[in-house]
């Protein structure tokens, strides 16, 4: 029976010897690594560059592809990485998201021999940064009406590309060695590796932020960009193959929003144990427990959930709909967790003293990007009924 308290379903039984060891080293950097400097960073609005090596030495980078320096590790490895790494901030599991389920996927699973070679090796090791641009100004819940174009540019095989168009909220592009770029061709929608430094790229960090702070999000305008026909991604066509790349990183959010809920509860349950108000702990109060115990309710059901989407990606047989909704809920009730810890914590749960806010704040984000609520709503809807609401 687990030790702490707090696992009131004792789901650290559900776990392997490997998986406690794998969430306890990465939950050991998250407190020596991220937890001292995070209030600063978010303030100061700063994202950590010099931890990406540091997260490809942890192995988290990649961590479930197989082969090319990546390490190989299962889903439900995967997921409590994710899950350790947001109890520190969103951003930073933000970066290991980005980089991992979104652009090394899509090297990955739609790259050349040639590409996968070039880049995944040093993704892996942190020594380079990936981008994944889909979203654009006009073209969010809806990326099939995307407007940036990649034109060929002349004929025959060896015909390269110019691509014009742009895109926003794409994280860490202004520090990314190489994007990964989806735009609509005359044959459809295609995936196209850019470079840094590549002429006609600008990236321009979004800066009025008060979400994701210690996290990076870019304007990128693509002016008559001149791609030889190498940067095409041979193996993806369509919107199945940025689709695919998005069920990696939605499935890592649903694990992660939880890490974000439980650092929220443990803040506050702390606070409450030692506060006093009115000669008693605040944690001896009725309405106190009623609010610790709603958030550790969902914190375990979420969790439950997640690990559950875990077993059931790691045998292979998980589907789109089943990570909606790991993803809705999960982040949907974190929120409310995070926000009902900020009410335990009082006036000083508004101060970057204390996780919950910047947490909650955090997920904001969270709950937007990879399908908004309404988006995976909407997924959900379909299946039950057949029928698609979404125009
Ligand atoms: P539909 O037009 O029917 O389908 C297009 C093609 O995609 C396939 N597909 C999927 N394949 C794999 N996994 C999935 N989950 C898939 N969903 C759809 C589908 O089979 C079809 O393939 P094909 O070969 O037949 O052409 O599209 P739909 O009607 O299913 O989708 C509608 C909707 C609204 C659900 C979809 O457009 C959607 O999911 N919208 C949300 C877009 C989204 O999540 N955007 C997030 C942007 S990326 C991001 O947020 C990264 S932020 C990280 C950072 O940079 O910081």
């Amino acid at each position: 029976m687990s030790t702490n308290p707090s696992d009131i379903l004792d789901l650290d039984a559900l776990l392997s010897a490997e998986e406690r060891e794998l969430r306890q080293k990465v939950g050991d950097f998250t407190r020596q690594r991220i937890k001292p400097d995070i209030a600063r960073w978010y303030e100061d609005a700063v994202f950590p560059l010099e931890l990406a090596p540091e997260l490809g030495e942890l192995g988290v980078l990649g961590m479930h592809l197989e082969g090319y320096g990546c390490p190989g590790r299962s889903a439900v490895e995967y997921g409590l990485a994710a899950m350790e790494l947001e109890a520190g901030d969103s951003g930073i599991r933000t970066f290991v998201s980005v980089q991992g389920s979104l652009a090394m996927t899509a090297i990955h699973t739609w790259g050349s021999e040639e590409q996968k070679q070039e880049w995944l090796p040093r993704m892996a090791a942190g020594e380079v940064i990936g981008c994944f641009a889909l979203t654009e100004p006009t073209a969010g819940s809806d990326p099939a009406s995307m407007a940036t174009f990649a034109q060929r540019d002349g004929t025959g095989d060896d015909a390269g590309w110019v691509l014009n168009g742009a895109k926003r909220w794409i994280g860490l592009a202004s520090v990314a060695g190489v994007m990964v770029v989806w735009a609509m061709t005359d044959d459809g929608v295609h995936g196209f590796l850019v470079p840094a430094g590549t002429p006609g790229v600008t990236a321009t960090p979004i800066t009025q932020k008060l979400s994701m702070r210690a996290s990076i999000q870019c304007d990128v305008v693509f002016d008559d960009v001149r791609l030889g026909p190498e940067a095409l991604l041979p193996g993806a066509r369509g919107l199945r193959g940025p689709f695919t790349c998005l069920n990696e990183a939605r499935y890592g959010i649903a694990w992660g929003a939880m890490g974000a809920a439980r650092d929220s509860y443990e803040a506050a349950l702390a606070y409450s144990q030692d506060r006093l108000q009115f000669g008693k702990p605040l944690a001896g109060y009725q309405l106190t427990q009623e609010k610790l115990v709603n958030m550790l309710v969902e914190i375990q059901k979420g969790t439950l959930l997640a690990l559950h989407l875990g077993r059931l990606k790691d045998a292979g047989t998980i589907r789109p709909e089943q990570i909606s909704m790991g993803k809705l809920n999960n982040v949907r009730e974190a929120i409310a967790v995070a926000r009902e810890a900020r009410s335990v914590l009082g006036g000083n749960g508004i101060t970057t003293d204390y996780s919950p806010l910047r947490h909650a704040a955090n997920l904001e984000s969270v709950r937007t990007y990879e399908g908004t609520d309404e988006v995976h709503t909407l997924i959900l809807g379909r299946h039950i009924t057949g029928l698609g609401a979404f125009h």
